[in-house]
């Protein structure tokens, strides 16, 4: 049975018991209900308590049952919430582990609700695509106010339990949440009822007539392009602004429009495809991962500062080599000032953060690196300073620890090779800001052993990343995939689109952001150095404008200028780079043409579809899911359009191929469809 109903003393307590999340299932709502009222007509039961089994509150409704676009069974939860408020017995909730989405709705139509210290709570529906669909964003207003209502739900970010019950959602913190509440609900039977969430206000009317105005505006470029964030600021100013019957059917409305948008399909698929990218061939769960007590990550530039606090901020004591200590003291200042920012936006305490950036040391010896179990190496992406630093590693590190790479190209077999341990070789490669992209797409080698590769994708989940492991080539996926979305980024370039243009109508498209502000962030030194490193097929060839960039000096925001101008760390057109595109034109013999918006995205999309179907082929991604997941939390792709390749399907991949055929006779054989594209258009389907 998924809920189990007994009694202690004279409270009924009702536990969910659905493994893994105890979601709300139809047959969860049928135990919830069957226990509602036979609680109600208990005369010996005064209250009613609704907890979790097996260590946690309810995660939401059952996900599946919502991908299923079927209409859900009665009773629907809106029915069981109704029943609490109906039972004419105080009804309190006792919440460890997690209470998400409607597991949470659940607990907000409770007269209280008691969490253990650890449990956090939270309303995520927006990262499906959803608005709370029983009460919620009503119920959440209600108790915290619509601005914490507007910060916390259009974000979907889970709670804390102190700050839950800093703003009011949760009525109390304890050691041992169940007994607590069965007292706290002993308590309000006997000294009366308290009001439910739902009574609080007919309509919350001490609210600052700007803030909806306001908050729109500001949020205008993050939410751009998407549904949900804005029916949940819709419907908690209905909270504000109507009665509260209809503002509830108001959020009724939205969640079901929200259910029915492809955004919602394209996050479920999200969804599902992080959690498939975490099972990988060839390791099962009798594989254990190595326990990483101490980490060590060589190179303290911007990215290895920022694993470096990675590290530390999943409580695992970190040592920083690098080759000096001016080197050093200046990882050090950068690994400050992310400490700083983090502060600046409230996402740590200073005591936190005092205590994270205790956790990291420096070294310039790598004698000093005898006692951790992982080292990342983090130098310039030169191969021959790499295999040195692997030579040293290898040498130094004790004969368990695993020896991982960030590098975002380079081939992780000739660094195992200068390792007398290949099988403990492996690619972690991060992304910039290490400490804010979600992305870790960790590379097998030939010889990586399972071990080690359950390692890093266990380490990954305690850095707080989404994984995917990606096979050994030149790019991986990501920067792969990257190549000809570049190469046509300058192409249009040299064809007559400007740098806006370009960025513009990807941006428009919902990507954080284009090709060409991406590579003025990245540096275009860097950007040209590592095409140094690469070859292109004999019939391609590179566009001259990135080393042109990179030789004059414009290197992009660090100089003030490349594709763009920057001012106050705000993008302007660049009349200087502007010219110089024209000049590699001219130069081409290039006569610069008027180039369409949707010429542009189809040129920038079908590559990365294309190429995505090689990767595939080859298996060097093990799923289309997995390439999904790689250029939404690493690339900017849009989560809520599913990735390039869940795109693909949405577009047609029939229609990609025809597009591919009706640009390929001016563009070269890099618009010639992947046999596995065409094999998959065949099916309709990537499996
Ligand atoms: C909602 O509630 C709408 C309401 O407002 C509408 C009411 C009308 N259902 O993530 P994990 C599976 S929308 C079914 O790897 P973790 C998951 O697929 C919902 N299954 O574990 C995986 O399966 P598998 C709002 C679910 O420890 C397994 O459980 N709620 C659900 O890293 C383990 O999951 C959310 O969006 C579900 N709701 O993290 C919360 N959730 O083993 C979504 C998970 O076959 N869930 N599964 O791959 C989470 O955030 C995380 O799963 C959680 C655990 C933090 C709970």
């Amino acid at each position: 049975m998924p809920t189990h109903y007994f009694c202690d003393g004279d409270v009924a307590v009702l536990s969910i018991d659905n493994p893994p999340v105890n979601a709300l299932s139809l047959e969860v709502r049928r135990g919830l209900m069957e226990g509602l009222n036979r609680a109600a007509g208990d005369a010996a039961v005064r209250a009613l308590v609704i907890t979790g089994a097996n260590g946690s509150f309810p995660a939401g409704a059952d996900i599946r049952e919502i991908a299923s676009g079927a209409a859900f069974e009665p009773p629907i939860l809106l029915e069981v919430i109704a029943r609490i408020e109906s039972l004419g017995k105080p009804v309190v909730a006792a919440i460890e582990g997690v209470a998400l989405g409607g597991g949470f709705e659940l607990a907000l139509a409770c007269h209280a609700r008691i969490a253990a210290s650890g449990a956090r709570v939270g309303l995520p529906e927006v990262k499906l695509g959803l608005i709370p669909g029983a009460g919620g964003t009503q119920r959440f207003t209600r108790l915290a106010g619509p601005q914490a209502a507007l910060e916390v739900i259009s974000t979907g970010e889970a709670l804390a339990a102190a700050r839950a019950r800093a703003l009011g959602v949760l009525d109390a913190l304890a050691d041992a949440p169940l007994p607590e509440a069965v007292a706290w609900a002993r308590r309000l039977a006997k000294e009366g009822p308290v009001p439910l969430a739902s009574e609080r206000e007919e309509k919350i009317t001490a609210v600052d007539p700007q803030l909806f105005s306001a908050w729109r505006a500001a949020h205008a470029r993050k939410f751009k392009g998407q549904l949900a964030p804005w029916r949940i600021a819709d419907a908690i100013e209905a909270a504000c602004t109507r009665g509260r019957a209809e503002a509830f059917a108001l959020e009724r409305q939205y969640y079901l429009e929200c259910r029915e948008s492809p955004q919602r399909k394209a996050l479920m698929h999200v969804f599902d495809a992080e959690r498939a990218a975490r099972k990988i061939e060839g390791v099962g769960p009798q594989v254990t991962p190595l326990p990483i007590r101490r980490a060590a990550v060589v190179g303290g530039g911007t990215m290895g500062a920022g694993i470096a606090v990675l590290f530390a901020n999943a409580d695992i004591p970190v040592t920083l080599l690098d080759v000096s200590t001016a080197a050093l003291e200046a990882a050090m200042e950068r690994i400050r000032s992310v400490y700083a920012q983090t502060l600046e936006r409230g996402r740590l305490s200073r005591v936190q953060a005092d205590a994270a950036l205790r956790r990291i040391c420096g070294t310039t010896d790598y004698a000093s690196l005898g006692q951790v179990d992982i080292a990342i190496e983090a130098v310039f992406e030169d191969p021959a300073l790499k295999r040195a630093v692997f030579e040293q590693l290898d040498r130094h590190l004790p004969a368990h620890a695993i020896l991982a790479t960030n590098t975002s190209t380079l081939d992780i077999d000739s660094l195992a090779q200068v390792t007398g341990r290949p099988q403990q070789v492996v690619g972690t490669h991060f992304f910039s800001p290490a400490h804010v992209m979600k992305l870790m797409e960790n590379v097998r080698g030939t010889a990586s052993a399972p071990q080690t590769l359950a390692t890093v994708m266990a380490l990954a989940k305690r850095l707080g990343k989404i994984p995917v492991m990606a096979g050994n080539c030149d790019g991986f996926i990501g920067n792969r995939m990257l190549l000809y979305y570049g190469v046509e980024a300058e192409r249009l370039l040299e064809e007559g689109a400007t740098p806006e243009q370009v960025d513009g109508v990807i941006e428009a498209f919902g990507f954080a952001m284009g090709p060409l502000a991406m590579r003025d962030l990245a540096g275009n030194d860097v950007g040209w150095a590592i095409r140094r490193n690469r070859t292109l097929p004999p019939d391609e060839r590179w566009s001259p404008i990135l080393q042109r960039m990179a030789e004059e000096g414009r290197l992009g925001r660090k100089s003030d200028q490349g594709f763009y101008r920057y001012e106050g760390g705000k993008r302007h057109q660049n009349p200087e780079a502007l010219a110089l595109i024209e000049s590699v034109s001219r130069a081409l013999g290039i006569e610069r043409r008027a180039i369409s918006d949707a010429e542009i995205l189809a040129r920038l999309l079908h590559p990365l579809v294309n190429e995505g179907a090689k990767i595939l082929a080859e298996g060097i991604a093990s799923r289309a899911g997995d390439i999904d997941v790689v250029y939404i939390h690493g690339y900017g792709f849009p989560a809520y359009k599913g990735g390039p390749m869940y795109w693909g399907l949405q577009e047609g991949l029939e229609k990609v191929i025809a597009t591919m055929a009706r640009l390929a006779p001016s563009h070269g054989a890099r618009w010639a469809a992947a046999p596995r594209l065409v094999a998959a258009a065949a099916r309709g389907t990537w499996d």
